[in-house]
């Protein structure tokens, strides 16, 4: 699927009610996250993953993996427009017995690649994936799309240490730099300056990004598929809850879902 940046930038709009959509249904869940990653899902799932919704196992299909695993709801969004399940299905978020847990849950839907939740797992599982594929001699990706918040765990920096060590060009993260966590700003609760310096430092390959920027989004993908001998990532600065005026950059917003009222206000917003 290679869609061009206006059917692109069309279906981030489209994921974003989807969000809105679900959560309220939901009655709780992560907002901003995923409000602000829509861009960056809709450029992966309809134009640079190499994939197969029909066969999501397919040995040669590029991993991704989600290591912030509570952004999930809009993972969701684009496999189910990208044909991995029903849209009706999306109404069953954080139901009991949905495959659509809160936390991904590869147990109940094995096309996640791995479940996620407990922060900063993600990246190390994506770099175990990324040499495996190195040792077996394949050809895809292993993209990663971790959060800011997770940059406070040390397990995130051991995962980082050990893709250089092995020269994982094979590896593309792709850093929510939004700015938020659960209750406060990034650099009021544990300072992450000079995020892009610190990743340099240990040499990777760095690209800082505006992240609701498809342009930009699709240009930095490709470039970092290009680059050799290096694990690569994207720094995407991202507005969390993107496209609803009374969450844009409000941490508040992490971890609550809109009631009727709000979500009402949200999708006239949001309207195509
Ligand atoms: C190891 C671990 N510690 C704490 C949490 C609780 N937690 C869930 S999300 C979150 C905030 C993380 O920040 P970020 O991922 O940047 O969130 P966002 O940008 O979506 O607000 C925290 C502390 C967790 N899931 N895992
Ligand atoms: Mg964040």
């Amino acid at each position: 699927m290679k869609n061009n940046i206006k059917q692109l930038e069309k279906m981030a709009n489209t994921l974003r009610q989807d969000v809105i959509r679900m959560l309220v249904e939901a009655g709780s869940g992560h907002t901003a996250g995923p409000l602000g990653l829509a861009d960056i899902f809709a450029a992966l799932y309809f134009n640079v993953l190499k994939h197969n919704p029909k066969n999501p196992k397919w040995e040669q299909r590029d991993r991704l993996c989600l290591s912030c695993g509570h952004v999930v709801p809009i993972r969701y969004a684009a496999m189910a427009r990208a044909g991995y399940f029903p849209l009706s299905w999306l109404k069953t978020l954080r139901k009991l017995g949905s495959k659509l847990q809160g936390h991904p849950s590869y147990q109940d839907m094995p096309a996640l690649e791995h479940s996620s939740g407990p922060l900063g797992q993600g990246v190390s599982v994506a770099v175990g994936m990324a040499l495996a594929a190195k040792m077996k001699k394949q050809k895809h990706f292993v993209y990663c799309v971790t959060s800011d918040g997770e940059q406070d765990e040390g397990e995130t920096w051991e995962a980082i240490l050990c893709a250089a060590k092995y020269k994982l060009d094979n590896l593309i993260f792709i850093l929510d730099r939004n700015m938020i966590q659960i209750d406060g700003f990034t650099e009021k609760i544990m300072p992450l300056t000079h995020l892009h310096e610190k990743y340099q430092a240990f040499r990777w390959h760095v690209q800082k990004i505006d992240g609701n920027n498809m342009k930009q989004i699709l240009a930095a993908l490709n470039n970092a598929k290009r680059i050799k001998g290096k694990p690569k990532v994207i720094v995407a600065h991202t507005i969390p809850g993107k496209g609803v005026s009374f969450m844009e950059n409000k941490w508040e917003w992490h971890g609550k879902a809109p009631t009727v009222e709000e979500a009402n206000r949200a999708l006239i917003e949001l309207k195509n």
